[in-house]
């Protein structure tokens, strides 16, 4: 009998614990501790037990069934607490959301474009960040050896070594988004005006306002009746109104102050370079204008009449302007930065800003 109520314990308590359900935790307790149960036979059993097997043998009987009952009751816990859900503490306050946000250049060249467009430009996007030398420069009135080549810091691609295999034209990464205009010309006719905003490239030494790798805005209008006051007036126009929005801007409503200085592109004639007045020191010098109290943002003239002769136009016909300009010195003059490395070190004490 010791035996067999060893077993029995044995046996309810490896079931109990397999148990997965309260289901077939009632069905056990029936099993065992029910009145036909496994217990209570053996508790009835000890009636026919001698006086001296009854005092052995009737405690352990006894101490079986409580052992049993608390295996199950242990369970029957354990499985309502599996079940039960965690409790929500609605008055907790919120976890705040990190949301992303626009890059200052995204920021500004949506501005730009805007602008643009409210004054009945289209824009034209992309053209090639790997171009070839042909609309980067040929087709520009740049001919090779001529000097305003060096002008263009060039990073060129490398050419395959074995010359069945590969690209072997003169590739190089776009020094400006001139390329652009001839690439529009020669499949549009005039009028139109177009502005181009792309990444381009120049193998420079950094400083606080040259990059490697920068963003131009090329705009071309072309028509019978383009002159350069269209010009003046769009530029001028395009400048109050950028550093009028005032979202972010640290030259709030300041008069913006123009600077026309004659220069030299070979595809304009004649050229000429902008300068905006430093917003920061009003031009007194600083250390975004590097003391000049200007900073040169923009190429800009009429469009050379061998380019459009080049694009097939007839230059005694049509006329136009074009410029460029550098996304990255105005949004240093629109939000006062005063490096243009800032804008790609992904410092987020400083992208977290705008
Ligand atoms: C040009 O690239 C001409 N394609 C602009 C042009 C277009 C002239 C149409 C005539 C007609 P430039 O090299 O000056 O011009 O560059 C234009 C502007 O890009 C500059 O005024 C300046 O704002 C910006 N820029 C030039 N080099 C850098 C640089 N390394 N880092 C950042 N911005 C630069």
């Amino acid at each position: 009998m010791h035996k067999k109520i060893e077993n029995i314990k044995n046996q309810a308590k490896k079931e109990i614990e397999q148990c997965l359900d309260l289901k077939s935790l009632e069905n056990l307790k029936i099993k065992y501790l029910g009145r036909k149960g496994e217990v209570s036979s053996i508790l009835r059993s000890l009636t026919s037990l001698s006086v001296e097997d009854k005092r052995t043998i009737g405690p352990k009987a006894q101490s079986l069934k409580n052992e049993i009952d608390i295996f199950i009751k242990t369970k029957i816990r354990n499985l309502l607490d599996k079940k039960r859900t965690p409790i929500i503490d609605i008055t907790t306050p919120g976890k705040k959301i990190k949301t992303g946000h626009l890059h200052p250049l995204t920021i500004i060249g949506k501005e730009i474009i805007e602008i643009f467009k409210n004054m009945g430009f289209s824009v034209c996007d992309g053209g090639p960040e790997i171009e070839n030398e042909y609309y980067n420069f040929d087709a520009l009135n740049i001919p090779k050896n001529h000097p305003a080549r060096e002008m263009h810091d060039t990073f060129w691609v490398k050419k395959s070594s074995n010359p069945s295999k590969g690209i072997n034209d003169n590739l190089l990464l776009r020094t400006h988004t001139s390329p652009m205009q001839i690439r529009y010309m020669e499949k549009h006719n005039p009028p139109f005006r177009i502005i181009v905003p792309g990444r381009v490239f120049r193998y420079e030494a950094t400083d606080a306002s040259h990059e490697i790798n920068f963003n131009h805005i090329e705009c071309l209008m072309v028509g019978e009746d383009v002159n350069f006051s269209n010009f003046k007036y769009i530029v001028q126009e395009f400048f109050n109104k950028l550093f009028s929005i005032r979202k972010r801007s640290s030259s709030k409503n300041k008069k913006i102050n123009i600077r026309y200085r004659p220069s030299y592109f070979p595809f304009v004639e004649p050229g000429l370079e902008i300068d905006i007045q430093c917003v920061k020191c009003g031009g007194k010098g600083c250390n975004i204008c590097a003391g000049s109290g200007w900073l040169e943002v923009m190429g800009a003239g009429m469009v050379h009449p061998n380019v459009l002769k080049a694009v097939g136009y007839n230059p005694k016909k049509y006329q136009g302007f074009a410029f460029g300009v550098g996304t990255e010195r105005i949004a240093m003059l629109k939000y006062n930065i005063p490096d243009i490395r800032m804008f790609y070190d992904g410092d987020l004490r400083f992208i977290n800003q705008f």
